[in-house]
């Protein structure tokens, strides 16, 4: 039994560990079918209301395992398009389509696919040290799993075009500075501070926090009216919700707010 993805059950929350450190947690198809397995859990866990996804080692994840997934065998060529699509690929959309806010701590060097899973996650917490490395162009491929519609919208074309092109690293700090990420932080103080983060946000109003992924995953392609709609319409739906009721009660009692799962 491989225990390349390890979970941490915790009170409200789980951590999700990459746990392949001899080559920097690179991910194959088994071990992306147990990440998918592990979020699906998650999300089916009506007591877990958040997320933290980190690596073990020295490094966050150095993208697709450059083994037997895709080394050209007797039949050819492997096929990419449905080794993306069926595992890379799911990953994104199950981080992205999740209720549950995920916190992504980068430990280290986060590399092709490896970097598009961290940018997939709700808010990237990275140690100064940790890289981020979009490794296709080194060899031959393209960016996949999200790369290029991240960081178009995160740092601009102009550095997505130069990253991919030149397939230089960047470090968390640099990062953080081009708005990549949310924060760069000490190395040894990463994990504390992804897991407070993580803490944080399992208790606070999960329904809000859901509604706010919907939002934001919107965001970037409605029009200002189509958005307010949105927004309208949510902030309708949180308005008739637990968390509101609970949070308006806390305020006005002066204590702090207890949210409903
Ligand atoms: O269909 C599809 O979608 C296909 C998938 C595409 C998505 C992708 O992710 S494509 C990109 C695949 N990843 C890469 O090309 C990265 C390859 N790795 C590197 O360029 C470097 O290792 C790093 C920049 C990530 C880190 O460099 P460094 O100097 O810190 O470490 P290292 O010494 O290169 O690596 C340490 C070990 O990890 C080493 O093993 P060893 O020699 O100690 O036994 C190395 O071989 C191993 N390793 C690193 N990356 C991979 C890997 N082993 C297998 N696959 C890897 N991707």
């Amino acid at each position: 039994m491989t225990d390349d993805i390890r979970v941490e059950p915790h009170d409200g929350w789980r951590k999700i560990l990459l746990n392949a450190p001899a080559r920097l947690n690179a991910v194959n198809a088994g071990m992306l079918t147990r990440l998918l397995v592990a979020l699906d859990a998650a999300e089916a866990d009506p007591a877990c209301r958040a997320l933290l996804l980190t690596g073990e080692g020295r490094g966050f994840c150095a993208g697709q395992e450059l083994g037997p997934d895709v080394t050209p065998g007797p039949n050819g060529p492997p096929d990419l398009e449905a080794l993306a699509g069926t595992y890379h690929h799911e990953v994104v959309r199950r981080l992205r389509a999740s209720r549950l806010p995920v916190v992504c701590a980068v430990n280290g060097v986060a590399a092709g696919a490896g970097a598009s899973f961290a940018l997939a996650c709700d808010i990237v917490l990275a140690a100064k040290t940790a890289r981020f490395v979009q490794a296709f162009v080194k060899i031959g491929l393209v960016p996949d799993s999200g790369a290029s519609f991240f960081l178009v919208r995160t740092i601009g074309e102009a550095r997505a075009r130069a990253l991919a092109m030149l397939g230089d690293a960047i470090d968390g700090e640099t990062a953080a500075s081009w708005g990549m990420i949310w924060k760069a932080v000490e190395p040894d103080v990463l994990q504390a501070e992804a897991e407070a983060m993580t803490k944080q946000l399992a208790s606070g109003p999960s329904s809000s926090l859901a509604a706010m992924k919907t939002m934001f995953a919107a965001a970037p392609t409605n029009d200002l009216h189509t958005q307010l709609d949105l927004e309208a319409r949510l902030q309708g739906e949180a308005g008739r919700g637990a968390a509101f009721a609970e949070g308006v009660r806390a305020f006005q009692e002066k204590r702090p707010p207890v949210f409903p799962a």
